[in-house]
């Protein structure tokens, strides 16, 4: 296993030299200040290449070459935002980066309600409060067709809490839900939101499909040529919201994708965390299934509320109800698989995603989720794991 660090790069609070204190080698990150739709210049590629291994570092994975909303609704003349894709791709292989991480999720990416909620051990960590998504849907953006998306009870705590909320918690709320689109990506406002959904209303479960096959279409066999593995990023939560269809939810998603195209660059990001917010998803099982096709893992865990709400917080790494042993033994099983086919990529990455927020983490303003003592702690305790899995290996 490939120990890796998300870095945004010079949006990232967190220094290069501090990652280096965490003893993992690899880095993951992307060209977050190029709009959606450019090439990524090979010139700036080279230029941030080179400050990673200047630092002792390889990079090791893009997350993420973004995908343009006109493709994920199939809207207008997209070949030069296919070549475009293309043409990053091509300039990013020629630096010698081969695995690139996206999404498929349409204008949102991954969504929280509350960025701070206190942890019991005095930290603080993500969560996603169904109620308050359904306050938001419901009352701030006016979408009454949410009410069928979540049972009655939280629909009614979603009107107390909305009755009982200040301007102040309303912004808070639309901040927290928007802090997920990565790096300097333009965030919503309510009416801009709605706006935006709107070009969205013809788009359901099938055109959004129909519009994923025709992007791998697209892009998967220049990848494949290149030598390069796409590995989809599942959608976090996995379920629709804001009435958005998302199709990267579940295991019969994930075989969909995979089918839409079999090629070795049609792969998949086995995201535990996001997996694992559905409450059906078994995501040792998952990664068990799809396991030759997983070129990219993010390693964190999820702990859902017994009250059946979909609500759900971040866990530690080792807490949740992700079996992170039993999820990491699998990923072994499949490099040892890997390096008896003599495969040079049998290494994967993987990268604590997330992390609580740790002893002076909140004064450091970094990306949500993303900051170094609670990362940096994750990442001891799944290189924890892999260390004794390791000797048990050996013992066999
Ligand atoms: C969340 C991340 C996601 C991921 C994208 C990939 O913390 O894992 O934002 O980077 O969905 O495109």
């Amino acid at each position: 296993m490939k120990e890796s660090w998300r870095w945004y790069g010079a949006l990232d609070q967190i220094k290069l030299t501090e990652i280096a204190q965490s003893g993992a080698s690899g880095i993951v990150t992307a060209l977050h200040e190029i709009p959606y739709g450019e090439v990524w210049p090979r010139e700036t590629i080279a230029a941030r290449r080179r400050q990673v291994e200047e630092a002792g570092f390889q990079w090791v994975v893009v997350e993420s070459l973004p995908i343009h909303e006109d493709i994920k609704r199939g809207e207008g003349d997209l070949e030069p935002l296919f070549e475009a894709y293309r043409q990053s791709m091509r300039n990013l292989a020629a630096e010698g980066i081969n695995i690139i991480c996206y999404n498929f999720m349409p204008l949102l990416d991954w969504t929280r309600t509350d960025l701070a909620t206190p942890t019991k051990e005095g930290g603080s960590c993500l969560r996603f409060d169904a109620p308050r998504m359904a306050a938001f849907e419901l009352h701030m953006l006016g979408r009454a067709d949410a009410a069928q998306d979540y049972p009655d009870a939280v629909c009614e705590e979603a009107e107390i809490w909305y009755k009982q909320s200040t301007e102040a918690d309303r912004e808070a709320l639309l901040e927290s839900i928007m802090a997920g689109l990565p790096g300097a990506y333009d965030r919503y406002s309510v009416d801009s939101l709605r706006d935006a959904l709107q070009r969205y209303k013809d788009i359901d479960r099938a055109v959004l499909r129909a519009n994923y096959k025709r992007f791998l279409e697209e892009v998967v066999p220049t990848a494949e040529e290149l030598g390069m593995r796409l590995c989809v990023h599942p959608d976090d939560p996995p379920r629709d919201i804001l009435g958005l269809p998302r199709i990267v939810s579940s295991a019969e998603d994930i075989q969909w994708v995979l089918d839409a195209l079999p090629s070795p660059a049609n792969g998949l990001t086995l995201c535990a965390g996001s997996l694992g917010a559905g409450p059906e998803n078994d995501v040792p099982a998952i990664a068990a299934r799809f396991a030759p096709h997983i070129h990219f893992a993010h390693l964190r865990n999820v702990q859902h509320d017994p009250d059946g709400s979909g609500s759900f917080e971040e866990a530690a790494h080792l807490e949740g109800r992700t079996d992170m042993v039993s999820l990491i033994d699998t990923l072994m099983t499949e490099e040892k698989r890997r390096k008896a086919e003599g495969r040079a990529d049998s290494n994967i990455a993987f990268r604590p995603d997330h992390g609580h927020e740790l002893v002076s983490d909140s004064d450091r303003g970094t990306h949500p989720g993303y900051p170094l003592f609670g990362r940096m702690r994750g990442l001891a305790e799944l290189r924890g794991v892999i260390a004794a899995l390791q000797w048990q290996d050996r013992q066999s």
